[in-house]
């Protein structure tokens, strides 16, 4: 068995370690918006977890927190259908976003959602970076292309991060990484770390809490 912790630059201790105490704290459930009206006022600096549905948004939440059940996921794409708000020791906010590319919900439906996720992603103040999940098993689709284009265009600084790490070969694995990285380094919005995850199996967790702890109040 194959853990991967990053292909980046490691973090300190005191990096992790501070990482590791954020996510220890008080986290809590903040808001759930289904439109930009009851999106929760700007107060701490927030990250959010976009991507494909399906793709282990609310997965990799969980499994940041620690808690099993704090975002809701399922094996039916589509379950999260609003902008989910968490707040962790009143230092950050985590946003877990509706997945897209998903087609059997009614089509007002997705649209909405679509409409209200992109609207956030692209005008949201205190939206520090945006992790852009992407399933290991199936590479960056045209959809992702476009979600990639729109943060680029309005400048939000945006980190990939391959999920289900768990579920490829070692060999496979190194394919969608080269491939992935090749993609990010044409964005210009794009962090150039790529982030590898596995919420199943705990890869890369330890590692996000360290980077995302960067973005914290004090
Ligand atoms: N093997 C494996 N399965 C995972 C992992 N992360 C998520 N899953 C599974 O993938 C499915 C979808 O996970 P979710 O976390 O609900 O995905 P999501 O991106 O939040 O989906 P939407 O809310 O529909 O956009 C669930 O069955 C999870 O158990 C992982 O790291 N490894
Ligand atoms: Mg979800």
């Amino acid at each position: 068995m194959v853990y991967y912790e990053t292909r980046g630059a490691e973090l300190t201790s005191e990096q992790l370690e501070a990482g590791r105490l954020l996510f220890a704290s008080q986290c809590d459930f903040v808001a759930a918006a289904n439109n930009m009206p009851t999106l929760p006022p700007i107060s701490l600096p927030e990250v959010s977890f976009a991507g494909r549905s399906n793709v282990g948004k609310s997965s990799l939440v969980n499994a940041l927190t620690g808690r099993k059940t704090l975002a809701r996921t399922s094996r039916t794409p589509g379950r999260t259908r609003q902008l989910i708000f968490f707040e962790l020791a009143q230092r950050l906010q985590l946003v877990d976003l509706p997945g897209y590319g998903y087609a059997s919900a009614p089509k007002a439906e997705i649209k909405a959602w679509t409409d209200l996720t992109r609207k956030f992603l692209a005008g949201r103040t205190s939206l520090k970076r945006v992790f852009l999940l992407i399933d290991s098993r199936r590479g960056i689709g045209r959809a992702d292309m476009e979600i990639m284009e729109l943060l680029d265009n309005t400048a939000v600084s945006w980190a990939a991060v391959l999920t289900k790490a768990d579920k490829l070969k070692p060999e496979e694995f190194e394919v969608v990484c080269e491939a992935t990285e090749t993609t990010i380094s044409s964005h210009v919005a794009a962090f150039p770390e790529l982030f590898i995850t596995s919420s199943e199996r705990g890869d890369g967790v330890e590692h996000l809490r360290g980077h995302l702890a960067m973005f914290a109040k004090n």
